[in-house]
């Protein structure tokens, strides 16, 4: 063939040339204004906080995490912390080293009061309230920042819970200040290396009393969470004079930590092992601790001191996940109108919308459940909580981070479905939302751990935590609104279920709760969900997605704990049959 005979030459194209792109481009989604594109966000704070200030806080807000904040997110993914064990000369340092953006983070987490309005309380019961929808508008763009910030507004809560005096009395001015040159981030040092649910017969760390009246602390913590705080709240085990400590729980005391550096830069009393390498959350550095003569701030009751802390840090878990549920949506239906396929836009597909409409359910579910829990928290803080509030507080606290962080997973991975091909490719941020949600359902006590904890507050409450949940009722004002009808019947039904279940389990074994425990809290999310999204329908500024969206929640199971009672599946058989079908191994021949 002569050279001008090949297709290309004939077309005109010079040899050689590069492969032609075209000229066509998918649009990517655009980030709007989270808040202002929140219509459930803005409807909940216009029926319950309607304030001028606040709105107009969360609209600015909204507009720096859109134009500004998620750029700097991407850059902390893309440029994860590092570990520097040694300087030029040798010299042990562990330095972590940041970038510019998590800096960035940390004083515009000051700036925008984002634990301060905890604090501050300057709208009262509802103070939580504000302060949470900042961070729900702020996560996802975060660059996960909203995990020291869990921390540092748990360690308030702790500090606060035992009294603001010395040694503390500094640093719970400094976690709570709006100023960025005096912020303070706290880490929650807990899991060693025997893992971190059995936090009482895990924790090896033993304090040991100096003649001060401080303690130096050596033990190795093996998860550490944004390792860069600026102190932590800790646990250890008392050495009495023969050296000897008190196993279990008992034996567990709070121990608070500055994390300072000497002149040269060297970590006072820590050494840094290695940085994590994690599935997700690759922007915060944790790390494996070795501690070293770290002073005691209190002693005694370590578990039930730092439970404090486990109650926010789990309320701000579930904030993450709603907020993660919410900003996968967010991009997915900007995408549904900007990308064509089969001859029209996403949005025309009456398939693709009613998975997203699915998506958006489960979004607004847990809203609603996790603003609740939010509202109950800050009713308790400004003292006016009633015995019910209380514990329901302590009911649903589990409740909410268990089911949120489950749903967080199924929605965003739904979500990067909806992108199609792009969803999976990492430069497009998608991939990292998914990596982060994963962590939801982990960290903070795992499904099991928090369904076990739901056993525990009822049978430490003698069962007054479900008496509250029976008691307490959401769906007054429904019963005239037609429209509700079948979302009311199910929650009515399912609510009776549940209450033959609990009835029922109170003449069974431990056993028989504990295979329980999980369905139990599901069904305990899901009616009390289902309520809250009918209330929520019944308001008079409420939109008919509102009731929608009630309707398509109940039409679910409900109560699967009472669907799989009747099946048997916690009968003393059940255990045997289910580690057989575990272990299932093949069979010769
Ligand atoms: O640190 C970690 C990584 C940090 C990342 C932070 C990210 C935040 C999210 C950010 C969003 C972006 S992970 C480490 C997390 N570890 C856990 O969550 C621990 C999981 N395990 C549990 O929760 C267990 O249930 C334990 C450790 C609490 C169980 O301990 P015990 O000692 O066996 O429990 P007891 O004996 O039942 O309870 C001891 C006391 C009791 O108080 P008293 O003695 O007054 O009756 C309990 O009532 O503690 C009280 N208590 C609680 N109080 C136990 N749990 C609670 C609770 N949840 N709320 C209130």
């Amino acid at each position: 063939m002569l050279l001008h005979q090949l297709p290309f030459l004939a077309a005109g194209h010079p040899l050689f040339t590069r492969a032609r792109i075209g000229s066509f481009f998918q649009e990517k989604a655009v980030l709007k204004n989270p808040f202002l594109e929140d219509a459930l966000l803005q409807g909940y704070l216009r029926r319950h906080l309607p304030q001028e200030v606040v709105f107009s806080d969360l609209c600015a807000f909204g507009e720096r995490v859109a134009k500004e904040v998620d750029g700097w997110g991407r850059e902390c993914e893309v440029n994860p912390p590092r570990l520097v064990h040694f300087d030029p000369w040798g010299r042990r340092v562990d330095h972590i080293v940041t970038s510019e953006a998590w800096r960035r983070m940390k004083d515009l987490s000051a700036q925008e009061g984002l634990v301060a309005i905890g604090y501050e309380r300057s709208f009262g019961e509802w103070s939580r309230v504000y302060q949470m929808s900042k961070l729900y508008i702020y996560c996802p763009s975060s660059g996960l920042y909203t995990c020291p910030l869990a921390m540092t507004d748990g360690a308030a809560k702790v500090i606060q819970s035992i009294g603001v005096s010395w040694p503390v009395e500094e640093a719970y001015s400094r976690l709570t200040t709006r100023q960025p040159e005096l912020f303070w981030t706290s880490g929650q040092w807990m899991t060693e290396r025997q893992g971190g649910s059995d936090v009482a017969s895990g924790t090896e760390t033993v304090a040991v009393p100096q003649t001060d009246g401080s303690y130096k602390l050596h033990g190795f913590k093996w998860f550490t969470s944004a390792t860069d705080a600026d102190m932590t709240l800790t646990l250890a085990r008392v050495q009495d004079r023969t050296g000897a400590t008190t196993p279990g729980s008992k034996g567990l005391s709070l121990f608070y930590a500055e994390v300072s550096r000497d002149e040269d830069g060297r970590l006072r009393g820590i050494e840094v092992q290695r940085l994590k390498d994690k599935l997700g959350t690759r922007q915060m550095p944790t790390a494996e601790l070795l501690l070293d003569g770290l002073p005691l701030s209190d002693e005694g009751r370590g578990v039930a001191s730092i439970a404090n802390m486990l109650t926010i840090t789990r309320i701000h878990n579930s904030v993450s996940a709603a907020s993660t549920m919410r900003r996968v949506l967010q991009l997915a239906r900007d995408y549904a109108t900007r990308r064509t396929a089969f001859g029209k836009l996403l949005k025309d597909h009456p398939l693709h919308m009613q998975t997203l409409a699915r998506m958006e359910v489960e979004t607004r579910g847990a809203f609603l459940l996790v603003m609740d829990v939010c509202r109950l928290l800050g009713r308790e803080e400004s003292g006016i909580a009633t015995q019910l509030d209380t514990h329901l507080l302590r009911l649903l606290t589990p409740v909410v981070k268990l089911y949120t962080g489950k749903q967080a997973v199924a929605v965003v991975s739904e979500g990067l479905e909806s992108f199609g091909g792009q969803g999976y490719i990492e430069d497009t941020g998608l991939p990292g939302l998914l990596r982060d949600a994963q962590v939801l359902s982990i960290w903070e006590g795992t499904t099991n751990v928090l369904s076990l904890d739901v056993l525990r507050c009822v049978a430490r409450s003698s069962g007054m935590v479900l008496h509250a949940y029976f008691t307490h009722s959401l769906l007054a004002g429904a019963s005239s609104v037609s429209s509700l009808a079948p979302a009311v019947k199910a929650v009515d039904g399912s609510l009776s279920e549940l209450e033959q279940f609990v009835q029922g389990a109170a003449t069974r074994g431990q056993s028989y709760l504990e295979l329980a425990a999980r369905d139990l809290a599901y069904s305990l999310a899901r009616i009390y969900t289902g309520a809250l999204l009918i209330d929520h329908a019944c308001w008079k500024g409420a939109s008919p997605s509102d009731s929608y969206a009630a309707l398509r929640w109940c039409e679910r199971d409900l109560c699967p704990v009472a669907a799989k009672q009747k099946r048997g599946c916690y009968d003393s058989r059940t255990p045997p049959l289910d580690a057989a079908l575990v272990c299932d191994q093949p069979t010769e021949g």
